[in-house]
């Protein structure tokens, strides 16, 4: 049994990694996550300009998973190209996360990397909850499309792919594919952390964090159904040729094969990696190894989409 997965033309050796934001943001974690067991890695999102990201205690662990707003701390687009560029592959395997908080600004994160020699994977973070006064850009569908337009108008070259918050509604379902299937997207990244949740420390009856007076992204498994729901219905949606990645709630290997199962070619995982290191990718390897196994198949890709749709009693 072999966990080897091919995606976009790369052949890894697991379909497991990390979920942009997670011990991705400095070129040290960049390269303990090259040297770890994960089949490849994705950068923190990147902006044009630096940020240090919102003040005060901005993460915090729950008892089923995290809450964090911390509000896009990032080096800047030039840092993680200059890394990515550096590497013998020119990033070829690796993802790079992007945001932009215009559609100008999205832009000309994109020339920047267009103008490069990143050979990798470009993932548009449509759906970061934290920032005060910009909501998440992909509930608003008119507003993705537009971005969408004018970013395959100008980047059809670059292998692009978009990480989407949770949807709620059958009808939003239909909606967001709808506007996918209309461009040359690679793959789509479901979900990002469900926004804007709350919790209180029961120790201080305060929230547990500090910025937006308490809301913040939910991640671990409290996301677990809600990221099935989305690679699956998205699945059920999508053209073939968009792949899935899937991200929400993974903490054992039987997390990660339920969202091959629903669809996803590759699976990324946020909260348990945050709270237990990059040892977690050894544990979720064996685990995941040992499910395939024991469900008889012979590598993970084949395990993709093959969800039993009759329910046993
Ligand atoms: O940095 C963040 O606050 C953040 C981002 Br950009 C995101 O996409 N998802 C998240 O949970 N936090």
């Amino acid at each position: 049994m072999s966990l080897t997965t091919k995606f976009l033309g790369r052949t890894y050796a697991s379909p497991i990694m990390n979920a942009a934001g997670i011990r991705c943001t400095t070129t040290v974690e960049l390269d303990q996550l090259r040297q770890s067991s994960a089949g490849t890695f994705v950068t923190k999102t990147a902006t044009l300009n630096p940020r240090s990201g919102n003040a005060g205690k901005r993460l915090a662990a729950l008892p089923n998973g995290s809450i964090n707003s911390m509000g896009l701390p990032n080096e800047g687009i030039d840092y993680y190209l200059d890394y990515l560029t550096n590497l013998p592959d020119h990033g070829h395997d690796a993802f790079l996360s992007v945001a932009g908080f215009s559609e100008g600004d999205q832009l000309a994160v994109l020339s920047k990397i267009a103008a490069s020699d990143f050979a990798g994977i470009v993932e548009l973070n449509l759906s970061c909850p934290n920032i005060v006064g910009h909501p998440q850009l992909a509930y608003d569908f008119e507003a993705t499309d537009a971005l969408l337009a004018k970013v395959f108008a100008q980047f059809g070259q670059l292998e692009l792919g978009v990480k989407l918050p949770p949807f709620f509604d059958p009808v939003h379902f239909d909606q967001i594919a709808a506007v996918l299937n209309k461009y040359p997207i690679k793959y789509i990244n479901s979900i990002n952390s469900l926004g804007n949740g709350f919790f209180i420390n029961p120790d201080t009856d305060a929230p547990m964090i500090e910025p937006k007076s308490g809301f913040g992204g939910i991640g671990g498994g409290y996301a677990k159904p809600t990221a099935l729901a989305n690679v699956r219905a998205m699945r059920e949606r999508l053209r073939d040729d968009i792949a899935i990645i899937g991200t929400g709630g993974v903490q054992n290997g039987r997390d990660a094969y339920d969202l091959i199962l629903c669809g996803a070619s590759m699976v990324q995982v946020a909260t348990l990696l945050g709270e237990e290191g990059i040892a977690a990718f050894d544990h979720l390897n064996a685990q995941l190894q040992t499910v395939l196994t024991a469900k008889g198949y012979p590598n993970a890709e084949a395990a993709v989409g093959q969800l039993v749709t009759n329910v046993k009693h």
